[in-house]
């Protein structure tokens, strides 16, 4: 059996028909952007969803990255993780901010809240922690250093959309947290990001800010930027929301499935949750341990030769990009289960679509190895 070009992950697609009476009343009002009416539909929505107060959409994750880092006016140094994608690290920099990068915990890849404190300085002013893979941080270890120091926290929850731990919705933990409706993500708008908060009035600083500040038609209180979303990507997005639970609960079904195949294979680790009451099964991380007969990227190209296109999220690590890799936190010897994990990890094809066939084609190659 052959299966060609099988893909870390395939974007959930309604069904054509379905979109075209929203296109219609797009075209019918001629409202394509700046907070039309399928935008205020979309943040409605996602609050209730998600059991959050407050959310402002944003035309990507990134930009919405940069604008969460202005809103609260972070400056200084800020506290983050080596393992993520490289726009965590580079809105930052956006912002003339300095990362310091803290190891990762094993068992989730999640920063380590224990080696939070000693990268405290003077200069701090925040932790940049990520939901890696959708797995919940350590919320309530991270929230209480950040009293006790006087820190802000931001989440990059890029990945954590729906994500529910002990409390409720993990995107109510910290000042704010910051999504990404990317086309690769759980939920997706094409392209697309938000901001949740606490309050309306960061809301309303936030909604400034990603409409270049303008306050009205001739007030602008910041350097903001264009950051809003249209209307064909919230009008999308609202149609989308009516199918996101069942993605979850076929994605859900894949990750069982491959857990069930790989349960036993020798050298091969599936990374285990990290506590969450509602996972979102956004990615599929295996780790390829020295006990496997092949090394990580022989493994992933003999997937590839199968026409499996896993990914190896995060390798290189940020800090081995060159804008990052001169800072004394980026030194490997600061990040050694990170260096490590980047060293090990394969994303698995993982989507709501996917068949059980395939996930069976896909452990029967990493098994056959391992006889
Ligand atoms: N923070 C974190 C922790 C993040 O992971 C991300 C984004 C962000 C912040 C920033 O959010 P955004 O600004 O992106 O909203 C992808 C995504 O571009 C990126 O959104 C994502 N993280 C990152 C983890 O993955 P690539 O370079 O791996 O994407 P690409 O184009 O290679 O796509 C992977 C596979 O998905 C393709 O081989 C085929 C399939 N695919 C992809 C696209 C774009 C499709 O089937 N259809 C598509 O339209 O970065």
């Amino acid at each position: 059996m052959t299966h060609k070009n099988i893909y870390v992950t395939q974007p959930t697609l309604p069904a054509l028909a379905d979109f075209v009476p929203y296109l219609e009343q797009i075209w019918q009002s001629r409202i394509l952007t700046n907070g039309g009416p399928f935008h205020q539909e979309l943040e409605a929505s996602l609050c209730k969803r998600l059991g959050v107060e407050h959310i402002s959409l944003f035309s990507n994750g990134t930009i919405a990255l940069v604008t969460a880092l202005q809103a609260l006016r972070i400056t200084g140094e800020v506290i983050t993780t080596p393992y993520s994608f490289v726009a965590t690290a580079h809105s930052l920099l956006w912002n003339d901010i300095k990362p310091v990068f803290v190891d990762v915990e094993p068992g989730t890849l999640n920063m380590d809240p224990a080696k939070i404190e000693a990268a405290i300085t003077p200069r701090t002013t925040a932790i940049l922690p990520v939901h890696c893979y959708g797995h919940p941080c350590d919320v309530t270890r991270i929230g209480k250093i950040a009293d006790t120091y006087g820190l802000r926290v931001i989440y990059d929850a890029a990945h954590a959309f729906g994500v529910e731990v002990d409390g409720g919705s993990v995107l109510n933990f910290g000042d704010l947290s910051v999504l990404s409706f990317h086309a690769t993500k759980v939920f997706n708008t094409f392209e697309g990001g938000a901001i949740v908060c606490q309050d309306a009035k960061t809301k309303q600083r936030i909604d400034h800010l990603k409409n270049f500040g303008f306050v009205d038609e001739v007030t602008v209180v910041a350097p903001g930027i264009n950051g809003k979303m249209s209307e064909i990507n919230a009008a999308f997005g609202v149609l989308q929301l009516k199918g996101v639970d069942e993605a979850m609960r076929m994605r859900g079904a894949v990750d069982q499935r491959y857990r069930k195949r790989l349960a036993g294979v020798k050298g091969i680790e599936c990374l285990g949750d990290a506590g969450e009451t509602v996972a979102n099964h956004a990615y599929f991380p295996i780790l390829v341990k020295p006990d496997y007969p092949l090394t990580r990227d022989a493994l992933y190209q003999h997937l590839k030769d199968h026409g499996i296109n896993g990914r190896r999220y995060f390798y290189p690590l940020i800090t081995q990009f060159p804008m990052y890799r001169g800072l004394p936190s980026a030194d490997p010897a600061n990040l050694p289960i990170a260096t490590r994990a980047a060293d090990e990890v394969i994303c698995l094809p993982i989507y709501p679509t996917l068949e059980f066939e395939t996930v069976d084609f896909i452990c029967d190659r990493i098994a056959e190895l391992a006889r």
